[in-house]
This record gives C-alpha cells, sequence and structure tokens, in this order.
C-alpha cells in the first residue's frame, strides 16, 4: 500500500456560499465543482493548490456527520484524505493492522473519488479518508 500524495483536507462551514468569499476573494482560489453527497447528508465545493484539493462542507441535515461535527465542535478541519493507488489494497492494509474502518468496503464519493473512511478512534483523532481516483481507470 502506498500513499500518493494528500489529495483533499475536509473544512466543515455552516454556509458554503459565506465561506467560499474567503477562499476566493481573501485566498484567490477558484471554486471548480460544487456537488451534493446525498447519503452523506452533506454539500461539498471545491478548490484546487497543486496536487492538493481543499473540500468545503456544508451539512444538509443536522443527523449527518457534518451535522453534528459542527453542533459539536464548530467549523473548521474536519478530516484529511490521502490518495493512493488501489483502495481495495489499502483496506486490506488497514485491517491488518488492526485500523478500525468506518467503511469496510470502499464508495463512491465526492469529485470522482472510490474513498473509505477511517475510525478517528484508530488514528489519532483525526479523521482520514483514503481515495482512489478511477476517474481515469474505467
Ligand atoms: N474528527 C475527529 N474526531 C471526530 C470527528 C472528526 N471529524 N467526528 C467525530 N469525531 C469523534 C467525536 O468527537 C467522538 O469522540 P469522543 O467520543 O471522544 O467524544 C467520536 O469521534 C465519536 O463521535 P460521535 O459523535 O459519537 O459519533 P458520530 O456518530 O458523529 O460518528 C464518525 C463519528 C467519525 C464515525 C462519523 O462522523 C463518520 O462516519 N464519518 C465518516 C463520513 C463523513 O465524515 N462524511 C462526511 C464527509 C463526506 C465527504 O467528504 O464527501
Amino acid at each position: 500500500m502506498q500513499l500518493t500524495h494528500i489529495e483533499h483536507i475536509g473544512i466543515a462551514v455552516n454556509s458554503i456560499d459565506d465561506a467560499k468569499k474567503y477562499y476566493e476573494d481573501v485566498l484567490g482560489l477558484t471554486c471548480y465543482k460544487i456537488e451534493e453527497v446525498v447519503d452523506q447528508k452533506v454539500k461539498t465545493a471545491f478548490f484546487k493548490i497543486g496536487e492538493t484539493k481543499i473540500e468545503l462542507l456544508e451539512s444538509t441535515n443536522p443527523e449527518g456527520p457534518v451535522g453534528k461535527f459542527i453542533e459539536k465542535k464548530g467549523e473548521g478541519i474536519h478530516h484529511i484524505a490521502f490518495a493512493v493507488d488501489d483502495i481495495h489494497n489499502a483496506i486490506s492494509h488497514m485491517q491488518s493492522k488492526d485500523v478500525r474502518m468506518v467503511d469496510e468496503k470502499s464508495r463512491k464519493g465526492a469529485d470522482g473519488m472510490d474513498i473509505a473512511f477511517l475510525h478517528p478512534k484508530s488514528t489519532l483523532g483525526v479523521l482520514t479518508e483514503i481515495c482512489e481516483d478511477r476517474s481515469n481507470k474505467d
């Protein structure tokens, strides 16, 4: 298993419309996509910096993972995502190291990725995602 780069950093925000102003007007980044991930109960907005992305996460339901996070901790860094070459291999590797997986199998995430989350209780308190870009592989 090999991590190739930091694919994105997920940041929980109260409002994408409000947060976008800071990322665009102050940091000078461009939002290239807004996408709702219905099963995760979030709306996402993506910005690119080199090979890495910033993913803003706005909850669409207070019972979803980002809604609960915002309620408990407020806005801020929600997760870090590492790119891997082969997500099935990476999940097997994590399981062989006794890492608690939120997702035992990969699933479709935002921006064309196959993703799986590792539980923060197994990762020193940092919610961690692994993702494989399938866009050039199928
Ligand atoms: N980072 C670090 N720790 C976190 C966390 C986060 N983002 N979210 C929750 N936790 C911690 C909580 O603080 C809590 O710790 P304590 O027991 O010490 O208080 C512990 O994890 C359990 O939290 P909880 O509120 O009881 O449990 P939840 O029902 O909120 O589930 C988690 C937590 C991580 C399993 C859930 O948020 C999850 O499945 N996340 C993965 C999916 C996800 O985050 N989707 C949104 C993004 C989708 C996308 O990027 O497209």
